[in-house]
């Protein structure tokens, strides 16, 4: 409960303390609101058992180190996040810049973060991705580093250190692989899974100031000239407010103390993110996208360790969010590495587990009329040759196949139309239906059946007096319309990143969808997917 005394006149700093802190005696902040510690409630422990060893920075002030020790730091300059110190191996660091001018909304000031690798241009994410000054499209590969865009966030992955996310505005998590334990030193910590001893200063001292810590891995950005850095003592973002106003914000912030939050409290715990909450709010005039985007940083943490909060938005109806591709839809753990991705080789130890963000739902490939494809993307192109391609396959595995015989058709042979389709599960030849422009349905290449048919693989019914469908049991089903010329491809999420062929690579991005020609393929599959 409150320790002040509502009977007394407001002191004027009240508020001098951090993170939900109140000043009960000029030098004595009372922490126990948000369980938060230091002299001036600089810091809160998480807990959480589950949480996932990732460092995140988000807004401007908010740092949680790889250990679990959340505090505030009011920077605005350019600061080391994390780098690596070990004797010997590949070296790197992680710049964060900060806005300057930033006023009262954190989370719509500017923000970067720089990535040096040793031997490497500077690789500057912000709203684009740039190496050594020049934009790069994605996916792009660099040395054993391999940068992907998944829904609003750019995955950056070391092969062997790490893997960041950078949510394209403000925030930043970063996981370390296994062998970096204890090899690391920044705002991020040192890595060594106990959170007491992680500020340490960059001349090596253990220290309880946050402000000294912080701004002993304060650099110089880039492109800015060498001058006196400020270091000016950090003033609480609630140090004005009324007693009225901080009691609406607490109750606002506390909506993370209660469902449907607390279906995660066992695994991360919100007092961080509720504290982080009340500075944001306090420094934003109580702002509501405000609000939503502090609630939504404890739910990215439950997801990225593995307990995603969904349909907290449904529930706050202020936070709902709509994604302006109409064909995509919001999702709160969207896979970095899908399940399907086996063997696991493009996925490291340091994955994050998922993102959140609008992302393709099931995708849809379609081929119309003479021969137009709309990839699972939603690109569009022409290919009107006849023989035998591959529409789409697993990437990874041999789950499914689906094939595409086309032949001339129209009444002088000059078009082209879909011959036959062919559905085949675990490159197993009984587990194949085709079905033909004639009107049959054969399994196994060869024995004709009258659907409805159903068997343990596939689902095979009339949708209407021209629409047959093939449902397996895979997460990918075919419609095929015979007379009309059109035929569909639906496959569900467990295969985003997982799909070669006509159809398109299956990740929410037009622009790789010609791209991935699949070497472990042999000559005659290669052949059938292209003459
Ligand atoms: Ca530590
Ligand atoms: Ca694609």
């Amino acid at each position: 409960m409150q320790s002040y005394n509502l009977s007394q006149p407001r002191i004027p700093d009240l508020f001098s303390c951090f993170n939900g802190g109140e000043c009960v005696h000029p030098a004595f902040c009372d922490c126990r609101r948000f369980n938060a510690t230091g002299p001036r409630c600089q810091m809160v422990y998480n807990a959480g058992p589950e949480r996932d060893s990732i460092c995140r920075a988000w807004g401007q002030h908010h740092v949680e180190t790889f250990d679990g020790l959340y505090y505030y730091f009011s920077g605005k300059g350019s600061y080391t996040l994390v780098a690596s110190h070990e004797p010997e191996g590949q070296t790197f660091s992680v710049q964060v810049h900060n806005d300057p001018q930033c006023g009262s909304f954190p989370y719509t000031c500017s923000r970067s973060v720089s990535v040096f690798f040793a031997g490497e241009q500077e690789l500057h994410l912000a709203k684009e991705v740039t190496l050594g000054g020049m934009r790069v499209q994605l996916p792009h590969a660099m040395g054993s580093v391999r940068l992907q865009q998944l829904a609003g966030y750019v995955l950056v992955r070391h092969q062997s250190a790490f893997t960041l996310a950078w949510d394209g505005t403000s925030a930043v998590y970063i996981k370390m692989s296994p062998e970096f334990l204890g090899w690391t030193h920044g705002l991020c910590g040192n890595n060594n899974a106990d959170p007491q001893d992680d500020l340490v200063t960059n001349y090596g001292k253990l220290t309880d100031d946050v402000a000294e810590f912080v701004h002993s891995w304060q650099e110089l950005a880039p492109n800015q000239p060498p001058g006196p850095t400020s270091f000016s003592l950090p003033r609480p973002p609630c140090l004005q407010q009324s007693l009225g106003t901080m009691q609406g914000v607490y109750d606002r912030c506390e909506a993370l103390l209660r469902p449907p939050f607390d279906a995660c409290h066992a695994y991360v715990s919100p007092l961080p993110f509720t504290a982080s909450c009340t500075s944001d709010l306090c420094q934003s005039v109580g702002d509501e996208a405000t609000w939503c985007r502090a609630l939504a940083e404890y739910a990215r943490a439950c997801a990225q360790a593995g307990q995603p909060l969904q349909g907290w938005r449904t529930q706050l109806r202020q936070c709902t969010i709509h994604c302006k591709e109409k064909a995509f839809t919001y999702n709160e753990c969207i896979a970095c590495c899908p399940a399907s991705c086996q063997p696991r080789a493009s996925c490291v130890d340091s994955e994050i587990a998922c993102v959140d963000g609008c992302y393709c739902p099931d995708a849809e490939c379609s081929v119309t009329g003479d021969i137009h494809f709309t990839t699972f993307d939603g690109r569009r192109y022409t290919f009107p040759a006849t023989c035998q391609y591959i529409l789409a396959k697993s990437r990874s595995s041999g789950t499914f196949t689906v094939t595409l015989q086309n032949a001339p058709c129209g009444l002088n042979q000059d078009g082209v139309c879909v011959q036959s389709v062919s559905v085949i599960l675990h490159q197993d030849p009984r587990r194949q239906v085709t079905l033909t422009q004639a009107g049959d349905v054969l399994l196994f290449d060869q024995y004709k059946v009258t659907p409805p048919y159903t068997d343990d693989a596939f689902e095979i019914r009339r949708l209407s007096s021209v629409f047959l469908r093939v449902r397996t049991n895979v997460g990918v089903q075919v419609f095929y319309d015979r007379e009309g010329l059109r035929l569909y491809l639906q496959v569900d999420q467990r295969w985003v990143e997982d799909t070669v062929g006509l159809c398109g690579t299956f990740n929410g991005n037009t622009q790789d969808d010609f791209l991935y020609v699949p070497l472990p393929w042999n000559r005659k599959e290669r052949e059938k997917w292209a003459p």
